[in-house]
C-alpha cells in the first residue's frame, strides 16, 4: 500500500489525517502545499480535489478528499494495530454525531482567530483588486475570504468565534464527564477525538489555552493527546503557525 498526502504542515485538517497515518503506522509521503501562495487552487491539483483544500490522499492511486472521510477511509482499510472506530453501533454513531459537532463548531469557528491573526497581514498587503481575485478563485472558501476583507473580521466576530469555541471546549467536557474518560467517548481515543484536536492546538498556539484552564477533564484530554505516540510525529517541527509566523509569539488580545 502507498499513500501520498497533498497536505499543509500547519494546515487543521492535514493534522487529523497525519496523526491517523503516524498511529497506524502507514508510511506515507507529503506533498506540500503552500495555501498562501494558492497551490491548492492550482489546475492540476483540483483535478484531485475540486474544493481547492487540502488534504487529499492519494492511496494506490485511489483518491480520497475531506479530513473527516479520509480519516474514516483509513480506519476501515487499516484496522491494525489500532482501530479509532468504536465496534458497537451506538457508540459508533455516537462518534459520528460528535465527529459533525467538531466540523461545524470548533473547526468552523478557528479560521475566524486563524485568519484574523495568523494571515490577515499577508492579505493586507494585497491590493484590493489582488485580495478580491484571490478570493473569487477559492472554490469553499470565497464568501469567508470575501467576508474577512482585507481588514480582517470584526472585533464581534471575533467575540462569537471565540464563544462557539467555548462552547465547544464545555461540550467536551461535558461528553468526557459523560463517558469517564479520559477521551470523549471512553477509554478508548476515537476519531472524534482526532477531530477536535487541531483546533484545541491551534488555540493554544494562538496564546489562548487559558480558555479551558477551569475545565479539568479537557486539560488532562489535552495532556493526554499531545502524550499519545502519534502527536509529535504530527506536529513536526514547523507544524505550529507560530514557527511560520513570529508575531504570533505575542498572546492574543
Ligand atoms: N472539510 C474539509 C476542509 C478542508 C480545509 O478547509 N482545508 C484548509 C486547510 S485546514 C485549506 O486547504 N484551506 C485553503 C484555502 O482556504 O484556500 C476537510 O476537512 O478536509
Amino acid at each position: 500500500m502507498t499513500f501520498k498526502l497533498y497536505n499543509a504542515p500547519q494546515s487543521t485538517c492535514s493534522q487529523r489525517v497525519r496523526f491517523v497515518l503516524n498511529a497506524k503506522k502507514l508510511p506515507f509521503s507529503e506533498i506540500k502545499l503552500d495555501l498562501l501562495a494558492g497551490d491548492q487552487l492550482k489546475p492540476d491539483y483540483l483535478k484531485l480535489n475540486p474544493n481547492g483544500v487540502v488534504p487529499t490522499l492519494d492511496h494506490d492511486g485511489s483518491i480520497v478528499i475531506d479530513s473527516s472521510a479520509i480519516i474514516e477511509y483509513l480506519d476501515e482499510i487499516a484496522p491494525e494495530p489500532y482501530n479509532f472506530t468504536p465496534h458497537d453501533p451506538v457508540r459508533r454513531a455516537r462518534m459520528r454525531a460528535l465527529m459533525h459537532f467538531m466540523d461545524e463548531m470548533p473547526a468552523a469557528a478557528v479560521r475566524v482567530p486563524t485568519f484574523n491573526l495568523a494571515f490577515l497581514p499577508r492579505f493586507a498587503a494585497m491590493s484590493e483588486e489582488q485580495f478580491v481575485e484571490f478570493a473569487n478563485s477559492k472554490p469553499l472558501r470565497r464568501e469567508f475570504m470575501l467576508a474577512m476583507g482585507r481588514k480582517g473580521f470584526s472585533r464581534k466576530d471575533m467575540d462569537e468565534a471565540l464563544a462557539r469555541l467555548r462552547r465547544s471546549y464545555e461540550r467536551m467536557e461535558a461528553e468526557i464527564e459523560k463517558s469517564g474518560g479520559p477521551w470523549l467517548l471512553g477509554k478508548d481515543i476515537t476519531l472524534a477525538d482526532v477531530m477536535v484536536m487541531p483546533a484545541i492546538v491551534r488555540m493554544a498556539d494562538l496564546g489562548e489555552e487559558r480558555a479551558w484552564q477551569d475545565l479539568p477533564r479537557v486539560r488532562r484530554w489535552y495532556d493526554a493527546i499531545r502524550a499519545h505516540p502519534a502527536f509529535a510525529p504530527t506536529y513536526y517541527p514547523g507544524s505550529l503557525l507560530s514557527e511560520r509566523f513570529p508575531h504570533l509569539r505575542q498572546p492574543a488580545a
